[in-house]
């Protein structure tokens, strides 16, 4: 089965991120002939070294990229909008042409809202050509997509997690020591509007030692460096109990392994933030900031049910943390907070992972439902 993915970068990582884990998921596990159609091959280089940012068609990977605008030839058996980019007209009306029609989906963006399972797989005729698109809603319940989940994740995060050999190469591929005993680990991915400096305190007058590793050339990164006075041309710094590294930006097939390896994960967006969910390691979410604080509902919605499985004083730390993080509250103290919590929250994550892993996958979801109108 061909299968053309469309995918519009609007800003950051995660449209071309979840674009490009889709097409590879796939084609890996599904033997579809996949082909990418997207706008912005310079961001999708940054997530694979083997994409040529400044090429127009590509193959990579057994995966066909090619660069939107140029000429796509005949239609696919199956046609995927990404996060509602709307394929070309001229596509668009060649899909009418043929016959039988493609199965034709909108992967929407993930969100925790009830209305999404309401609003899944729901038909939405095409208002000229005899053609109808079916919205697709990623989600975190058996009335939704599911999420973005490969077949031996879990297996291989569990061999990471279990294996100390593993993560001793893991360490010395980021040229730093094993942790000590008591050592936490933290990865700082965000948006650059967080202001850090008070974690950074928190951090560098804690009891136990924090090493804080830093994905570097993100705006946090530079935000971090500036406010941890990183010396110009070091990787690391050093501020009383805290270690900061700022490390270079990962392929995406290795950033899982980045979140596995942490004991807690600040991540954001979309993708980084299903990533360190199935990581099964406390976490907190800079949700993409939306106009009239929309991101807030979507927000809350997923606490709703991430915080169910908490006792309530725990539940209202890691919200406070959470909230913390997109700008509310002070990260610092709530950081604090949680100090004992650690264990129970450890507890608490791999739960959740298992909770999400009992249903299918979205691939397979997805793979099913387009069976279905085929
Ligand atoms: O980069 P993001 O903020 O992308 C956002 C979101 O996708 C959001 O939904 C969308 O509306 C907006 O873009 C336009 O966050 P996200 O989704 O986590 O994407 C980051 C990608 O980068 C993800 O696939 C993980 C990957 N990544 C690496 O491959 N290596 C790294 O070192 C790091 C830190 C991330």
């Amino acid at each position: 089965m061909r299968w053309d993915i469309f995918c519009k970068v609007i800003d950051n990582f995660g449209d071309a991120g979840v674009a490009w884990r889709l097409a590879r998921q796939l084609q890996a596990e599904r033997g579809a002939d996949v082909r990418l159609i997207i706008d912005d091959m310079a961001t999708l280089a940054r997530l694979d070294r083997r994409v040529r940012p400044d090429a127009e068609a590509q193959t990579v990977g057994g995966i066909t990229v090619t660069r939107w605008g140029r000429p796509l030839g005949a239609v696919a058996d199956v046609v995927v909008e990404t996060f509602a980019c709307e394929a070309p007209p001229q596509y668009v009306e060649a899909m009418a042409d043929r016959s039988p029609a493609p199965p034709w989906i909108n992967l929407e963006y993930l969100s925790a809202e009830d209305w999404v399972g309401r609003c899944h797989r729901l038909p939405s005729p095409h208002p000229r050509h005899l053609l109808t698109r079916h919205f697709f809603f990623p989600g975190f319940g058996p009335e939704t997509g599911g999420l973005l989940r490969e077949r031996d994740l879990l297996a291989a995060r569990d061999a990471f997690q279990g294996t100390p050999a593993a993560r001793h190469r893991f360490w010395q591929d980021l040229a730093l020591p094993p942790p000590a005993a008591q050592e936490r680990v933290v990865t700082l991915f965000g948006y650059d509007t967080v202001q850090v400096h008070d974690l950074f305190d928190a951090w560098a007058a804690s009891k136990q030692p924090v090493r804080c590793l830093i994905p570097d050339h993100t705006p946090l990164a530079a935000r971090a460096a500036h406010q941890a006075r990183r010396p110009a041309g070091e990787n690391r710094a050093t501020l009383g109990a805290l270690t900061l590294a700022w490390i270079p930006f990962r392929d995406q097939v290795d950033y899982d392994p980045l979140l596995w390896a942490a004991d807690f994960n600040f991540v954001r967006g979309e993708d980084s933030f299903v990533r360190a969910q199935w990581a099964a390691r406390p976490m907190a979410w800079h949700i993409y900031p939306q106009p009239g604080d929309a991101h807030r509902i979507k927000l809350e919605a997923f606490l709703e049910k991430y915080l169910a499985g908490l006792e309530p004083p725990v539940a209202q730390r890691v919200h406070d943390l959470f909230l913390a993080w997109n700008g509310e509250g002070h990260l610092g103290e709530a950081w604090n907070a949680l100090s004992g919590d650690w264990p129970l929250w450890t507890a608490h994550a791999a739960t959740w992972a298992g909770q999400l892993a009992a249903g299918p996958d979205l691939v397979s979801n997805l793979a099913d439902f387009v069976d279905k109108l085929l």
